[in-house]
């Protein structure tokens, strides 16, 4: 069910279910690692777990307990330190940061005043509180940092301590493109009472015939493009990719392991044969474009995923989602942290677009051939730094959410956007191709 379409009292009771949700999740990655473990910087690339903690506690004061709620501050003193603006994530274990215990005694006391400023909201009004949209943008900022910290988890060395169930099976698709045909389609969204100011508003894109990948690129298929040697052929790569590729010594995905001629991957402290059916993950953009150029094919643009996703041919109409307006189930997609890792191609079919194309939603963030632009009409809301400031071209765009993505953080209008050269982050791609005049005829 839409947001909108809730009574108010049941809104109230789904943002506290999501509030709760989502603090489950930062809790169980919090509580995996011991206080050692929670203050290391596992990486350059990320921030102490112990930082994301408290910054997501931090965050939910400043929205909901200062502004929506109009309470006295609970830690005013420690803004600087949790606002990721003034301090690079390389320098944050320098900090004088909370420590584990005062960093869980922090959000749970942030916690239990916004249940009470929710009690008091009347969730209409102030554009802020209509249909509850700080609590969701609060939850949906929760939610991004579990994944950033699951992806802090990868990184970490040491014996495994996250464990999940295995995938659902896959199975083999009917076919391997499908065409998306030429037009207009409504792009964005102006009624999602909880998208985020990026999303906004809806417009109609024109977008010409294209061929898209009824799955991602695979283990498999990537292997052959390493097997091929096409990591070390300039000619498959952009300008800045080739540059990148040599200076930081690519020859793989990130947490591939050569194993004699073959190769294993290391996934949250497992090592373990590479699934050939799954989603390749953790490649840069560099990759995926460079993987597509050797294809003989190309990236999909953001227009023509988000097509690809949510049009339907027999209405015109653009869905929430590629299955239709429900949220998503665990038949849908691959979200949520409810198994480690992409499942195989061909697991969800009752995820799938009306066109035919699978795993939009789930399993890996897929690279765009775009950079980060506001739409026609955008409108920083509620703050600008959360989208504004990264516009231009230092990003580029990823779409559909991974295995690592709540539900709450991820719709089929949803946008993503990193450096081009991140690899930590779960994502993969898929290709598209230009149609042929006689494919249209
Ligand atoms: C939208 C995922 C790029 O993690 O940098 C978290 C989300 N913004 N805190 C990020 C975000 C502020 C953002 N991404
Ligand atoms: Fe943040």
């Amino acid at each position: 069910m839409s947001i909108a379409e809730r009574g108010t009292e049941a809104l109230r009771e789904h943002v506290a279910t999501q509030l709760r949700r989502a603090r489950e999740r930062s809790v169980v990655l919090t509580d995996a690692v011991d206080d050692d473990d929670l203050v290391r910087q596992h990486s350059k690339l990320m921030s102490p777990l112990v930082w994301d903690l408290a910054h997501i506690g931090n965050q939910e004061e400043l929205w909901l307990v200062r502004d929506v709620g109009g309470r006295e501050p609970v830690r005013e003193d420690i803004d600087n330190l949790y606002d990721a603006f003034q301090h690079p994530r390389a320098d944050r274990p320098a900090l004088p940061l909370l420590d584990p215990a005062q960093a869980r005694g922090y959000v749970r006391e942030v916690r239990d005043k916004v249940f009470d400023v929710l009690e008091g909201s009347r969730l209409e009004g102030r554009r802020l509180e209509t249909d509850g949209f700080a609590f969701g943008m609060i939850v949906q900022h929760e939610q991004q940092h579990d994944e950033t910290m699951l992806a802090t988890h990868q990184l970490r060395r040491g014996a495994p301590v996250l464990h999940a169930p295995a995938p659902p099976a896959g199975r083999p698709l009917p076919v391997a493109e499908v065409l998306v045909p030429e037009g207009p389609f409504a792009m964005g969204t102006s009624i999602e009472a909880w998208a985020l100011d990026n999303e906004r508003p809806a417009h109609d894109v024109h977008v010409d015939a294209f061929f898209i990948d009824t799955a991602p690129v695979t283990n498999a298929a990537y292997e052959a493009f390493i097997a091929a040697g096409g990591y070390d052929d300039p000619r498959w790569w952009s300008e800045v990719g080739w540059a990148y590729r040599v200076k930081a010594d690519l020859t793989a995905p990130r947490f591939w392991v050569r194993d004699g001629a073959g190769w294993l991957r290391d996934r949250f402290g497992h090592v373990e044969p590479i699934p050939p059916d799954e989603p390749v993950v953790h490649v840069c953009f560099h990759e995926a474009l460079a993987y597509a150029t050797w294809a003989g094919r190309r990236l999909p643009t953001e227009a023509e995923w988000e097509k690809a996703a949510r049009f339907d041919p027999a209405t015109g109409r653009s869905r929430r989602f590629p299955w239709g307006d429900e949220d998503p189930g665990p038949e849908h997609a691959n979200l949520g942290q409810r198994h480690l890792s992409p499942a195989p191609v061909g697991a969800y079919p009752a995820g799938a677009s009306p066109l035919g194309v699978h795993q939009l939603v789930g399993d890996v963030w897929e690279w765009l051939d775009s950079d980060f632009h506001g739409y026609p009409g955008f409108e920083a809301f509620p703050y600008r730094e959360y989208s504004e400031v990264f516009f231009g071209g230092d990003y580029k765009m990823l779409r559909g959410g991974s295995f690592g993505t709540d539900p709450a953080a991820v719709r089929a209008t949803f946008r993503n956007w990193d450096h081009p050269i991140r690899r930590q982050i779960f994502a993969g791609f898929r290709c598209a191709r230009d149609a042929r005049a006689e494919e249209l005829a």
